[in-house]
This record gives structure tokens, sequence and C-alpha cells, in this order.
């Protein structure tokens, strides 16, 4: 029977030894220390010796189990250990690879300018309002004095929805709202996408996007008129920039004027960017016609007050030296990523 119990302890060593996973460990615990393992069989048949041999057997028999049962709770720890070395091994993070930037986001070069003049204009007192794109023909045209037959419609062609609703040419219907619901002073600007029915090319757009202004009050003259759109440029292009302006004509001002200021490239000396002249043509103006004061129930012999409509397209293009203005409606991101 010793020799039975050292067989058994040499082969539960080696069976145990040569186990690659938890599951040969369990299978070589069953072979040996299970219920009919081979150890159990020996432990049985112990009723067959004799009273001197039982307890050095039983001794002997005894050693070989906690042998096993040691040799197992080992094997056991070292799998677990391997596995975890591989799994280890397996997720190496290399803390110095550089980090995935997150896509972020910028502002289209049109908002960045339309903020900055909306600063400008909040800084001199002004509101911003806004109002809808598809217009009455009412507020587009007739409160402008500017009835059906008005040749001047004829520059401003649109997009017709019905004979009396329109995408809106300029963002005047605003104003007009304003003027018709508040009592003098007004101070506000209104910024907006407006249409016109012209071709796409480098400097025309079926879609562009304007601001408009409108002051009303007590004694308002053209000199408040030159001084807050010099003010405006000034703010806008540095302190150098200079304005002029040219008699003009629109139904809705009287008197009118194109405002101009000079090159902001080459300070008014003449050069490619403002084609030789020294200036650049930047927006439209007057003082409100009397009978548009009067149409939205303002007496025009208390108050009087001037308009004016810049285009921001022409000004985008300026500030970031952009020549083709469908650039700025193409939105490829390789162009985008510039401002
Ligand atoms: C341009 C420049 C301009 C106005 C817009 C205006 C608005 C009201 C009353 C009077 Cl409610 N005028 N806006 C005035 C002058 C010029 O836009 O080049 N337009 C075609």
């Amino acid at each position: 029977m010793k020799e039975a119990l050292e067989a058994i302890r040499a082969a539960a060593r080696q069976a145990i030894a040569a186990a690659a996973d938890e599951k040969a460990v369990d299978e070589a615990r069953v072979r040996f220390l299970g219920k009919k393992g081979e150890l159990t069989g020996i432990l049985k048949q112990m009723g067959a010796l004799s009273a001197e041999e039982r307890p050095v057997v039983g001794a002997l028999a005894n050693e070989v189990r906690g042998e096993i049962g040691e040799a197992i709770r080992e094997r056991t720890a070292q799998l677990a250990e391997a596995a975890m070395d591989a799994r280890l091994a397996g997720e190496v993070i290399d803390v110095t690879l550089p980090g995935r930037r997150p896509a972020q986001g910028g502002r289209h070069p049109f908002q960045q300018v339309l903020a900055e003049l909306k600063e400008i204009f909040l800084g001199m007192g002004f509101e911003v309002v806004s109002g809808p794109e598809i217009e009455l023909d009412h507020y587009n045209f007739e409160m402008l004095n500017m009835p059906k037959s008005h040749p001047a419609r004829d520059t401003q062609d649109t997009f017709y929805i019905t004979e009396n609703i329109l995408l809106r040419t300029q963002t005047s219907g605003m104003q007009i709202r304003t003027m018709e619901h508040k009592k003098p002073p007004i101070r506000i600007v209104a910024p907006g996408r407006v249409y016109r029915s012209d071709a796409v090319d480098a400097t025309h757009s079926p879609l562009f996007h304007q601001l408009e202004g409108l002051v009303v009050d007590e004694g308002i003259t053209f000199s408040d008129l030159k001084g807050t759109l010099e003010a405006f440029i000034k703010k806008l292009y540095g302190p150098d920039t200079r304005a002029r302006f040219r008699p003009h004509h629109f139904p809705y001002t009287e008197p009118s004027a194109e405002m101009d200021m000079s090159c902001f490239k080459c300070g008014g000396k003449g050069c490619p960017m403002c084609k030789g002249e020294g200036w650049i043509e930047i927006l439209g103006c007057g003082m409100v016609h009397p009978k548009v004061l009067e149409s939205c129930g303002i007496d025009p012999e208390k108050y009087s007050g001037y308009a004016f409509g810049v285009g921001l397209e022409r000004i985008t293009m300026m500030r970031y030296n952009i020549d083709d203005m469908r650039l700025l409606y193409e939105n490829d991101l390789r162009f985008l990523r510039q401002f």
C-alpha cells in the first residue's frame, strides 16, 4: 500500500505540473482527490490493514493528500498569474503617443463680421432687431415709397411666392414695423438674409446679407448720419479711415447718398484694391423720406431720421481678402478653416 501511495504522489505531482489550464488542474483534483479518486480508493482499503500498519499508512495517506492539495493551489495560483501577465502585456498603453484632438467647429467668417458689426452698433446705443425673410410686398416695397409701378422695383427684382408675398430684398420691413409700433427715439439695426433675382458670379448671389440701420428722433440731421457712419468705419477699419459722401437716389430717403471709405490697403493713394481710386464704396444711406415717416404714423414735422444699408459680403470679403463671393457659400472646410 505504501508503494501504491508513493506511486499516486508521483503521478499527481506530474499531472498537476503538466496541467496547462484551470480545467486540467481540476481534472487532476478529481482524478486523485475526488470521491472516486485514486487516493480515496486506497483509503477505502485501509480496513484490511493490521492495527500496527494502519496508523503508519494513514499518516502517509494524509501527507500525500496534503501535498496534492498544496500542489493544486500552487499550480492554480501560477496559472492565474500567467493569465494576468498575458492580459497586461496585451493591454499595453503607450502614454507617450500624441493625443487625438477633438474636432472643434468655428464661426463662419460672416458670423464673425456680423458679431463685430452688432458689437459696434450696440456700443453706440442701437438695438438689434430681426424679422421674417418671407415678407409682404406691403412692407418690402409699398411702405418704402415704392408702389407697384415704381421703376426702382426693377433693380430689386426678387422671388415671388404670391403676388403680394415675396423674399425680402432688404431688411427694411423690420424698421417699418418698429416705426409703426414704437414712438421715437428709435435707434435700431436689422441684420439678416436678403434676396435678389441675380445670377451667381464672383460678386453677385441671389441670397446675400445686409445690415440696415435706422435712427428717428426730434432734431436728427444729416450731420448725425455722417458722424455715426464715420465712427462706424473707424471702428471697423481703424482710426485713420476717412469717409466721403456722394449724392445718390433711393425712393425711401431724401436726400440720399452713397458713402465711400478711404482704401484700407493704400490709405487713399490708389492701388489695385481700390482700382486706383483711393476710395471704396461701402454703403447707401440718407434721411428717411417724410412720406415713409408719415405712412408709419410718425409726424415728419416733429421728427426726422436717417437710415443706411450695408452689404455684409462686401465687408467680409474686404476684411479677409476674399476675391470670390461664391467661396462664402460653398461651405468647403478647407476654405473656412482659414478664418
Ligand atoms: C442700399 C443701401 C439703404 C435704407 C437702406 C431705409 C429703411 C427705412 C427707411 C429708409 Cl425703414 N431707408 N433703408 C436707406 C438707404 C440705403 O440701403 O444700397 N440699398 C439698395
